[in-house]
């Protein structure tokens, strides 16, 4: 087969390895290579990984590729994001330091509430193009895929114009993107003393019209005090099942009211944020095969605790690390940040930290067939980093150590 890209001088290959999660002391189980090289196909897929020498013709490929002693990982991965959005939120960053709690943000009508308002004002290129600048940057830290939630629209129209925002940007850009519906991400204003009434919306006419138009694969729900509840979730999710929407939940990000639970009794493929997950939840995540995604980055910006990722991970709950990317609780979009608290705050490994944000990430927006590992029969989405071993892009931080990201085995970023 014709060899597209040889990538060869890699000095250290760090990848987790397989097409499922990886939980418990697996999750620290990452291949590392030396003297590494890999040719890519001509459809974008690994052909081959090896050490040392290798096959003369790969020498002809149409572009080889020198890493020059440099650390390789699979391409990062991120699993949560609100990426579609209008506006910012940084008029609130005020309000949080004057101690105002984010759930009393959002029932004066601001934090969510404020964003739908922007996103109902503005088009559907409007949207794709602020996303694409985003997705730009993403792409510059080494994001090579990237989960993207709808939920600031909130009216069938308006959901579908965020949904539709991310179909506009697959395939213009290098980013590939993964849909999620998020219609229950709050109860928009006008349905404040109707709340059956926009549950039955959801579940009768969004989730129906995301499903008819493939708009997306995920269904998602905030399940938090004041927004939805265990038993408005459950019901949500399970439409979106009955359509072919993969359950996800938002659970215990302020509050442990049960989501994990709901999480794990669907099963939610992921239950996301679990900053205030208790023992309960985390055995529910267990026993279903929840993928715990944590988001490190929104502790970090809310100055909430971290969530137990060390006693997930005892439990064997896989662990994936995502940004949250969004205007309110976490207007980051870099996941070198979220390894380098995974790794501080959760106190997790380096090594357990690059399985939470490759092969498990994949596996979260269920992708680890194709993503999230360097091996044969996987898309060749690496990324080569200005550091030669794993430790070193842990230790340092606040910089960007992306030198090259490789996308489908082409170069697209080079800095
Ligand atoms: O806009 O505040 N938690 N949803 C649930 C968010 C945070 C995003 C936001
Ligand atoms: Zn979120």
């Amino acid at each position: 087969m014709a060899i597209k890209t040889f990538i060869h001088h890699i000095g250290m290959l760090a990848t987790p390895i397989g097409h499922s999660a990886h939980r418990g002391k697996e999750q620290a189980d990452v291949q590392i290579l030396k003297d590494a090289w890999t040719a890519v196909s001509e459809d974008g897929t690994i052909l081959a990984v090896g050490t040392g020498a290798y096959p003369q013709e790969y020498d002809q490929a149409q572009n080889v590729i020198d890493a020059e002693g440099a650390l390789v990982t699979p391409g990062l991965v991120d699993a949560h994001t609100h990426l579609i959005f209008g506006g910012w939120r940084e008029h609130e960053l005020a309000l949080k330091l004057r101690g105002v709690a984010y759930l009393d943000i959002l029932a004066q009508g601001g934090g969510i509430l404020s964003t739908v308002r922007s996103t109902r004002a503005a088009t559907e290129q409007e949207l794709a193009d602020k996303a694409g600048e985003a997705l730009a940057m993403m792409l510059e830290m080494g994001t090579t895929t990237c989960e993207a939630k709808s939920g600031y629209g909130l009216t069938t129209e308006d959901e579908l114009k965020m949904l539709r925002a991310i179909r506009d940007l697959q395939g213009k850009q290098p980013v590939d993107l993964v849909p999620t519906f998020l219609g229950a991400h709050a109860l928009p204003e006008e349905y404040k003393d109707n709340r059956e009434e926009y549950i039955r919306l959801l579940c009768e006419e969004m989730i129906p019209r995301v499903a008819e138009e493939h708009l997306a694969e995920f269904c998602d729900v905030f399940c938090e005090t004041g927004v939805f509840t265990t038993e408005e979730s459950r019901t949500i999710l399970m439409a979106g099942k009955k359509y072919g929407l993969i359950p996800k939940i938002h659970a215990d990000e302020i509050d442990p009211i049960g989501g994990t639970l709901v999480a794990g009794e669907l099963p939610a493929i992921s239950a996301e944020h679990l900053i205030r997950t208790r023992d309960e939840g985390i055995e529910a995540m267990a026993k279903g095969g929840t993928i715990a995604c944590c988001l490190p980055a929104t502790s970090f910006y809310l100055d909430a605790d971290f969530a137990r990722a060390r006693d997930m991970i005892t439990a064997g709950v896989p662990v994936a690390i995502a940004t949250d990317f969004n205007p309110g609780s976490c207007p980051n979009l870099s996941l070198q940040l979220a390894m380098n608290l995974g790794c501080y705050k959760y106190r997790m490994t380096p090594e357990e930290v690059l399985t939470a944000v490759t092969l498990n990430a994949a596996a979260a927006i269920h992708r680890a067939d194709t993503i999230g590992s360097v091996e044969a029969g996987k898309k060749a989405d690496l990324v080569i980093w200005k550091a030669d071993n794993l430790d070193f892009i842990f230790y340092r931080f606040g910089n960007n150590l992306v030198h090259q990201v490789i996308k489908n085995g082409e170069i697209v970023i080079d800095r």
